[in-house]
């Protein structure tokens, strides 16, 4: 823990003109810069009216003034907020006079930085902050809090315990070298460790799916020119985005739009149709249509079922192996409704059938991209996460195995020991116990300030 010395201040409201504004002041000046501001030190933790005065006692404001001595505040520091009226003339002037008094400009999420530096509360739940004011929909709103709430760090915490446990029996072992073999290949150390890979599991399955709500995927529309990529994106976003016309060639450019699917953010990019041509735009536009194809976690492999009765096979060898392609036959209002309808039936495969001129069957193909993400049913009951936490989640279970093995293959309980210190370690950096350089400079600086 870091005592701070200087005391910070921020507007916490957004920038422009509300009906109030918030001003943050966080550190050991606080109580002095409360009185010469208001008057007199206010009373902790009720909210008062009072004038907010400048240095020749001039009314700049008045509004509500509320105190949270240390360490019971956000920060765990003295902690002051001047509630006044939105303007941002108003603000600055509230904020230059704090500054006059000695504090300083806070930088991008200090406030929530020294929250957690006091132990107020732990990475994660300073990263759920941030999600929760950046989430998107009602889905990834609730992850987040439910995150800030502790729920994921709780699921860590249970995990540290276990591995300690492991630790000391496994290090207790190995300080008594000649009973170390028959001791540790006597035990269930393998089912153990087992269970704890088990338990990691399930929780890099939870953070995958807290990662989904925040980040969403990226899914690219790739065809043949004129086969209704361009309609379906339309068709998907329920907006006039993309041109289309019955020209093939028309998109030359990667053209993107976020939509919503089941609470999931997804990336749609629709792409310039891939064939040979000799138009230099229009090369470039494919070339731009195979880089979008290599970043897609899903690709939706579309054709028009008037021209093309079979699945596009010259295509598919397009998209990168591992990444997942649902295969779109386009275009079916053109067919007869009776030829659709026995086309359909025999139809052993797994492609969707659909329009995107009437929309038919544009839901269904939502439904199977909400599958195909490998979102679970209710992904309202997760909490929320970043990359970074599956990564160190993934380097846990890695740890782990290798550990395990050493354990069974040559009963090296020395490798085992040192895999479960270095699982343990993983684990440390996804609540912030263990910090790895700059790790924090990275995640609070993309935060807002006043945060
Ligand atoms: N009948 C019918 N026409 C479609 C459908 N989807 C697209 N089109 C038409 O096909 C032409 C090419 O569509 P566009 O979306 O620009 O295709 P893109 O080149 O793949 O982007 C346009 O004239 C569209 O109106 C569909 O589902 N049914
Ligand atoms: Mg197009």
């Amino acid at each position: 823990m870091k005592e701070s010395t200087d005391t910070i201040c921020a507007v916490a409201t957004p920038a422009g003109t509300g009906g109030l504004g918030i001003i943050r002041v966080s550190g050991p000046d606080v109580p002095r810069i409360a009185q010469t501001v208001t008057g007199s030190l206010p009373a902790p933790r009720h909210a008062a009216l009072a004038d907010f005065r400048d240095q020749s006692g001039e009314i700049i404001d008045s509004g509500i003034v509320l105190y949270f001595p240390a360490p019971r505040s956000f920060t765990g520091e003295h902690v002051l907020e001047l509630q006044g009226h939105g303007g941002t003339f108003v603000l600055q002037q509230l904020v230059q006079r704090v500054l006059d008094l000695g504090a300083r400009a806070a930088r991008p999420g200090e406030f929530s930085e020294r929250a957690f530096l006091n132990d107020k509360i732990d990475l994660v739940q300073a990263e759920a902050i941030a999600d929760l004011i950046d989430s998107g929909s009602a889905a990834a709103a609730r992850a987040a809090q439910r995150s800030l709430q502790g729920v994921f760090s709780q699921q860590v915490h249970t995990l540290q315990e276990a591995l300690t446990a492991l630790r000391v029996f496994v290090e207790a072992a190995i300080d008594f070298p000649d009973e170390e073999i028959d001791f540790l290949a006597e035990s269930d150390i393998s089912e153990r460790v087992q269970e704890a890979e088990r338990h990691v599991a399930e929780l890099l399955e939870g953070a995958r799916q807290g990662r989904l709500l925040r980040d969403g995927i990226v899914l690219a529309i790739i065809g043949r020119p004129n086969a209704g990529k361009s309609s379906l994106l339309n068709a998907l976003s329920g907006e006039d985005s993309a041109i289309v016309t019955e020209i093939p060639g028309t998109t030359r450019d990667v053209l993107r739009e976020q939509i919503d699917i089941e609470g999931i953010p997804v990336h749609v990019a629709d792409t310039a149709g891939i064939r040979e041509t000799t138009d230099r735009v229009e090369a470039e536009g494919i070339r731009r249509a195979r880089l979008a194809l290599e970043s897609a976690d899903i690709v939706l492999l579309i054709r028009d079922v008037s021209e093309h009765p079979e699945p596009e096979e010259a295509l598919s060898s397009e998209v990168p192996a591992g990444t997942k392609t649902i295969f779109v036959a386009n275009k079916s209002d053109r067919l007869p409704p009776q030829r659709l309808r026995a086309l359909v039936e025999e139809d052993g495969s797994e492609q969707v059938w659909i329009s995107a001129r009437t929309g038919q069957g544009v839901q269904e193909l939502r439904t199977r991209i909400f599958t195909a993400v490998g979102a679970a049913e209710q992904v309202d009951g997760s909490f929320s996460a970043r990359q970074r936490h599956v990564e160190a989640l993934k380097r846990t279970a890695q740890h782990l195995a290798a550990g395990r093995a050493a354990m069974d293959n040559q009963q090296a309980g020395e490798l085992l020991a040192e895999d479960l210190c270095q699982a343990q370690k993983a684990l440390g950096e996804i609540t912030g116990e263990v910090l790895p350089d700059d790790l924090l400079g990275e995640i609070f600086s993309s935060f807002c300030i006043g945060k």
